[in-house]
């Protein structure tokens, strides 16, 4: 299963042309809503799961080693293939077997159920050796970078941070440049009980 290494950060006016000035190949703008979804007592979020819809293809991020926040960057592994997905759900939700996700949100009295929605304009720049940068503006009023490599396999991480170190400091980002996610800003803002309930858990 791919796993992805990211690093979000501050956008200054001049990142584009930096980015340009770096080689990096503009890959255009796109627009994406996602949904996420979670049990009625958060079982999947508290968990560090993140179950969403963008534009009506499931997509689950989980993490990929719990506990790992010593740098600035995350890593998380990534599924668009719902087969794989359900068996990833069901140790923390029994219900889902034998379910489909669309059964799982579609009940009249469903387990699962949109907790936020966020609309994304994305900008996007590519790099040699698979690095990407993503220019996030979101719909409620937040932007920011990220950079992030997806690899394979679990060797292929150290490769990954160092492409990202070596990218923030072309950029000139440093500590103070790390900024939260989409999620983060949108939750605190939206949802400040299960704001509080994953920072405190250590999990935003
Ligand atoms: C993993 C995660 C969440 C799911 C959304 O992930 P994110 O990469 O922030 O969203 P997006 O839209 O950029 O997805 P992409 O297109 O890159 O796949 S929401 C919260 N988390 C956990 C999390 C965390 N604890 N810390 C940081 C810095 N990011 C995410």
């Amino acid at each position: 299963m791919p796993i992805e290494v990211e690093r979000k950060f501050l956008i200054r006016e001049d990142i584009e042309s930096r980015l340009q000035a770096m080689d990096g190949q503009c890959q255009g703008t796109t627009s994406f809503l996602d949904r996420y979804y979670d049990t009625l007592d958060y079982q999947l979020t508290t968990s560090d799961y993140w179950l969403r819809s963008r534009e009506g293809h499931w997509q689950l991020k989980s993490p990929f080693c719990m506990g790992q926040h010593s740098c600035n960057a995350t890593r998380y592994q990534e599924t668009d293939n719902e087969a794989q997905i359900l068996p990833l759900l069901l140790p923390l939700i029994p219900q889902t077997r034998h379910q489909s996700l669309a059964q799982l949100v579609g009940s009249e009295d469903p387990i699962l159920r949109e907790f936020a929605s966020i609309r994304t304009e994305r900008t996007t720049y590519r790099f040699p050796g698979g690095l990407r940068v993503d220019l996030d503006q979101a719909g409620f009023g937040y932007q920011l970078g990220e950079m992030e490599v997806v690899v394979g396999r679990q060797e292929d991480i150290p490769s990954a941070l160092a492409q990202i170190e070596e990218l923030a400091q072309n950029l000139g980002l440093g500590e103070a440049d790390t900024v939260p996610g989409k999620m983060h800003v949108f939750l605190q803002k939206f949802h400040p009980l299960l704001f509080q309930k994953l920072l405190g858990a250590g999990i935003l």
